[in-house]
């Protein structure tokens, strides 16, 4: 079989023009009596989600549910956020076992698991919860603060991606809806990624902007050569990741696509940061120790703590 060609323009795409912003577009919620979001065991009849969640300002994903419970509780010291005496943060979607989510104040905190499929349900029932609770989707803002390999970066730059793209550079997530293949496209907001990179120079943090690109696998969808399966050599390899890198991918991860298109959807402004935890172009494997990978992986953390406590005016 030949390989797509990936020297195309179709990456150099001039980003669409976002839509109003709107958290949802369907006009069929609107005769919902009741609306279950299911995987985060909330709903609109049990729960007063206007009360709950009216205050969100800043809505932060990442992929595993430690890491963002630890970030909520750093958020919790960096916002000085003062609890009841006796109380701690707790996660509120503690009913469902997929995903968990903590509130901080104006801060959400949530973790939406490994790839598109799991990032696109949880994204849905955000997008509704905040919709349901009346917050303004022109003033809340979404991060993703993940990880990623890069591609001839060093080990624990963070990337601030100003757009996503498939495995074959194209910048729209593909969805199969109706027996119809339908494009979104996936671009960020310039305007934030600016803002971002100042934080991050402001606070010492090593981060570039590029493209990210979104792959649906780890292994072979990365080209990896150390999966369970491979039927390519080490030149094809390194022919296609020089080949991207030279189109300006600086690092490659699993939900960047869905999280920009969907963002972009609903014209919600959105930015993805994650840290690269090894050169690509120098291997596969990621055998740095724990306690090294652990602190890389405060570092988009700690970019988007800054840029909050900024907005909030909170000074140390
Ligand atoms: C980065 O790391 C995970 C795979 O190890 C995946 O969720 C991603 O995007
Ligand atoms: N996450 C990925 O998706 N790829 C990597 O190489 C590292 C982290």
């Amino acid at each position: 079989m030949e390989p797509i060609n990936i020297d195309n323009d179709i990456i150099n795409m001039e980003p669409p023009p976002s839509p109003k912003p709107s958290f949802v577009r369907n006009a069929n919620l609107a005769n919902m009596k009741e609306d279950y979001l299911y995987h985060l065991a909330l709903d609109s009849k049990n729960h007063d989600l206007r009360d709950m969640f009216k205050d969100v300002k800043f809505v932060c994903f990442g992929g595993s549910p430690s890491r963002m419970k630890a970030f909520a509780f750093y958020m919790k010291d960096q916002l000085k956020y003062k609890m009841i005496a006796g109380q701690t943060l707790e996660n509120i979607s503690k009913g469902s076992d997929r995903y968990v989510l903590y509130k901080v104040g104006p801060v959400l905190s949530v973790s939406h698991g490994m790839g598109i499929p799991s990032l696109s349900i949880l994204i849905h029932e955000i997008l509704k919860l905040l919709n349901h609770a009346g917050c303004d989707p022109d003033s809340v803002v979404f991060f993703r603060l993940g990880t990623s390999g890069g591609l001839g970066l060093e080990p624990g730059t963070v990337v601030i991606s100003e757009a996503a793209v498939d495995g074959i550079l194209r910048p729209y997530m593909e969805v199969a809806t109706l027996g119809m293949i339908i494009q979104y496209p996936a671009f960020l907001c310039p305007e934030l990624n600016k803002e971002l990179l100042d934080t991050a120079k402001s606070i010492g943090c090593q981060s570039v902007l590029g493209k990210t690109m979104c792959t649906y696998d780890f292994y072979e969808g990365q080209a990896r050569l150390d999966g369970a399966f491979c039927d390519y050599t080490e030149e094809d390899k390194m022919n296609f990741l020089k080949r991207a890198h030279a189109r300006g991918i600086a690092n490659i991860e699993m939900e960047s696509l869905c999280f920009a298109a969907m963002c972009h959807r609903a014209g919600v402004k959105s930015a993805v940061l994650c840290v690269t935890l090894l050169n690509r172009l120098e291997g596969d494997q990621i055998s740095t120790p724990h306690d090294v990978m652990e602190e890389w992986q405060c570092r988009p953390q700690r970019i988007v703590a800054a840029f909050i406590k900024q907005k909030l005016g909170i000074t140390d």
